[in-house]
């Protein structure tokens, strides 16, 4: 490769910022079982101590996205506070997950139950959580519905389009400047009949009618078998409306599994068409203080059940990172060219001679460039740091679910 072009590749993937998730650092497990793991973190504080060590391993994971109410901190100023605990280690607070998911009233559920008391109830959740931002700096909102029914006459379809309209206009009225909301959609899941955000259509439209600071977000595991996901990447970022990817990993449905685990060809696809539609350029802190440019916020949204959590989550960075070297790898002009030309075979082959190249060793540099350690898992297992979590933390908590 051109001295150049290998020097821009270098610089792209040292500007990408991958953001892990607060719930990721503690336990979870399945409806079956939770697996305590020793060593976990017993409080927020913990889970930004934990993810200190996947940023100074890594390099590339400043930011670390919160869940409300599994993240709460009590008491004037408690986020402030929180935002400057994650400064000192070398962190930003980053995502503001909303969770409407987890209280009895919402059983019909949240923005579009029946229920104007328990819509409000709702509601007032998602600008608690817009205030939280204020506080901790956070740019983006992520809102996820488990909203939806069981069985056909339910409710009414259309009244819950609705209610979610509503809801979703008083967020977005609610926004201040450099703030945005991300909309999540899920095909199934607690709703098994109808949900109501079940598609990035859905997302996409509700989108559009709020305006530019409303954008879709993509978990890679909340598709059909099958889906073509870089497809979705690429007409929404064509749109300007790719806001966020959830990256993780599924063989049945929403597994949860690392990214880049299951499928690392189709994260690969996946960042190639981000990468071909510009969603690569500019530096993450230019976009954060804009809602304009391509501003996509990668993000892992994991739970490791089984497996000890940093290193997975060391791990999924690691494979996030090695599919966008290789997207960037992709000899552009001469895919242009095959595919002008009509061949079929070539054009197939410039993408797989990009996908095929071992970027390992490319990386490793690039992280030794930038201050981190060329194999951050092999340093995060010298650093002691496992050891030592498990001496001091006794008790860890529940990353969230079923708590
Ligand atoms: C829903 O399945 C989801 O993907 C949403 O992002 C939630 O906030 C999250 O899981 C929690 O892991
Ligand atoms: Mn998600
Ligand atoms: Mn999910």
């Amino acid at each position: 490769m051109p001295e150049q072009n290998l020097a821009a590749v270098k610089s792209a993937l040292s500007e990408q910022r991958i953001e892990t998730p607060s719930w990721a650092y503690g336990n979870s497990g399945t409806r079956f079982k939770v697996f305590a793991q020793a060593g976990v973190p017993r409080t927020v504080r913990e889970k930004l101590d934990d993810a200190a060590r996947v940023h100074r391993h890594t390099g590339a994971a400043p930011t670390v996205a919160l869940h409300i109410p599994w993240d709460r901190v009590e008491g004037a100023g408690a986020y402030a506070a929180l935002a400057s605990y994650a400064q000192e280690r070398g962190l930003r607070l980053g995502t503001v997950n909303a969770n409407v998911f987890q209280e009895d009233d919402y059983k019909l559920g949240s923005v579009t139950n029946p229920d104007p008391a328990v819509r409000r109830k709702a509601l007032d959740h998602l600008m608690e959580c817009v205030d939280i931002m204020d506080a901790t700096g956070s740019r983006d909102l992520k809102l996820w519905f488990s909203d939806g029914t069981n069985y056909p006459g339910q409710d009414d379809l259309r009244a819950r389009q609705d209610r979610l309209a509503e809801a979703l206009w008083a967020v977005y009225e609610r926004l201040g400047s450099g703030q945005r909301l991300v909309l999540e959609y899920k095909l199934f899941e607690p709703a098994f009949y109808a949900t109501d955000v079940p598609d990035w259509g859905t997302s996409y439209a509700h989108c559009l009618k709020l305006g530019p600071k409303a954008r879709v977000c993509v978990d890679t595991g909340h598709h059909a078998p099958g889906t073509n996901i870089e497809f979705i990447a690429a007409f929404l970022l064509r749109e300007g409306k790719l806001g966020a990817f959830d990256f993780n990993s599924r063989f049945y449905a929403d597994d949860d599994l690392m990214a880049g685990a299951a499928d690392p060809f189709q994260l690969f696809r996946i960042l190639y068409e981000v990468r071909a539609g510009g969603g690569l350029d500019g530096t993450p802190e230019r976009a954060a203080q804009s809602d304009e440019g391509p501003g996509i916020a990668f993000m892992l949204d994991q739970c490791h059940n089984i497996e000890p959590k940093i290193p997975a989550i060391i791990r999924s960075v690691m494979n996030v990172q090695e599919a966008t070297a290789k997207a960037l790898l992709v000899d552009r002009e001469a895919l242009a060219e095959a595919q002008r030309a009509g061949d079929v075979l070539g054009a197939n082959g410039v993408l797989m001679d990009a996908y095929h190249t071992d970027v390992r060793p490319l990386l490793a540099e690039v992280r030794e460039e930038w201050g981190a350690d060329a194999d951050p898992m092999a340093a995060y297992a010298a650093s002691g740091w496992a050891e030592t979590v498990v001496r001091e933390r006794v008790g860890g908590q529940q990353a969230g679910w079923g708590a």
